[in-house]
């Protein structure tokens, strides 16, 4: 009876957490890049393998620290970031990007070719924006498209 009782007690734990995450009620901060903050990466692929590390939610927030000759732009599609375009505004350290919805955002420093060298993000909450005019959203439902074929196959083999 104690041991039902405790799995039941858990099973309410584990969607009570669930829940919160759906809601975006535990909002999290995250400072880009962790330690090293925001910079000229060791590597061009530093801040996507960091970004793809973590899960963003609605409510959350991104912060940009730094130190000596950075700056923070945002740009308003893919191709402008793979582009590296300057938008003409900057921001200075310590700004914050607030995740209010859906979708991808840009992130740049417009210094120097600091871009170019990978000092770059895109935060995503959801499914990324598809912003990329060489994209298109065909290849997904294509897929879906193959699975459910495939599935409705398995099915018709199995009644059979
Ligand atoms: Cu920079």
């Amino acid at each position: 009876m104690a041991k039902q009782m405790g799995l039941m007690g858990l099973g309410c734990f584990i969607f009570m957490m669930v829940a919160l995450q759906i809601n975006g009620a535990t909002a999290t901060t995250y400072v880009v890049g962790d330690s090293l903050g925001w910079t000229v990466p060791p590597n061009t692929s530093f801040y996507s393998d960091w970004s793809s590390s973590k899960t963003f939610h609605i409510g959350d927030e991104v912060v940009f620290n730094w130190t000596g000759n950075h700056n923070f732009a945002e740009v308003s599609s893919l191709a402008e970031y793979e582009n590296c375009t300057n938008p003409g505004i900057v921001f200075g350290p310590g700004i914050k990007a607030n995740l209010l919805q859906n979708g991808s955002r840009f992130f740049i420093c417009t210094v120097d070719d600091h871009c170019e060298a990978g000092q770059k993000v895109i935060i995503t909450v959801g499914s990324p924006t598809n912003t990329s005019p060489a994209a298109s959203p065909a290849p997904s439902s294509l897929s879906f498209g193959v699975v459910f074929t495939v599935l409705t196959s398995m099915v018709g083999y199995f009644f059979a």
